[in-house]
């Protein structure tokens, strides 16, 4: 198939104050279109150009660095991006009966995703993902995630959260813990439980 660079699905002010529009705009269109591009490069041409990316990424460990790193980055910022919103959405019936049968509450669960952004060193990802209909809360280092055959925990993605600097050091600094705390006021409930359900 051939990849087609992602769309934004909002304007790059939507997530004010949480994320500043300069860091959005740098984030999309240099560091995503950057994965994007060297992601292009290295499957064009190649039999990976026939398969999806989430083919590809889960036989991620076969097909060298320049494909885990830059497929990943690619796959991860399309869910990141979509795992945001300006605001007001709640998780459907069907995943809060989830989240509370597996973590209690929806606080408990925000405090251990919370608690897995801040503790991966380095650059990363933080994630709640479905292994066999199961949610569980994971992270990855680098571009890595939990749909690769390399990932620690493997299974369906439905939330990320990007702990690299880059997402957040304009506005923040050093301080992830206060972006991981305003990412929460944006994240796209509605999505995630489309996610879940699909
Ligand atoms: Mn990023």
């Amino acid at each position: 198939m051939a990849f087609d660079f992602p769309d934004l699905p909002y304007d790059f002010s939507a997530l004010e104050p949480s994320i500043d529009a300069q860091t959005m705009e740098i984030h999309y269109d240099r560091h995503h279109r950057t994965y994007f591009n060297n992601f292009v490069a290295a499957t064009q041409d190649t039999p990976l150009a026939d398969q999806s990316l989430e083919q590809i990424l889960a036989g991620a460990s076969g097909h060298g660095a320049a494909v885990r790193n830059n497929g990943g980055g690619l796959f991860n910022h399309i869910l990141y991006w979509n795992s945001m919103c300006d605001g007001g959405s709640a998780p459907s019936a069907a995943l809060s009966a989830a989240i509370e049968a597996e973590f209690g509450s929806k606080e408990a669960l925000q405090e251990q995703m919370t608690k897995a952004g801040l503790t991966r060193f380095g650059s990363g990802f933080a994630w709640l993902v479905l292994v066999d209909g199961k949610l569980t809360v994971t992270s990855t280092p680098n571009q890595d995630n939990p749909l690769m055959d390399c990932a620690e925990v493997q299974g369906t993605p439905i939330l990320g959260l990007d702990v690299w600097e880059h997402a957040y050091y304009l506005k923040y600094q050093n301080k992830r813990p206060d972006y991981i705390k305003a990412w929460w006021d944006v994240v796209d409930w509605a999505a995630v439980s489309a996610r879940f359900s699909a």
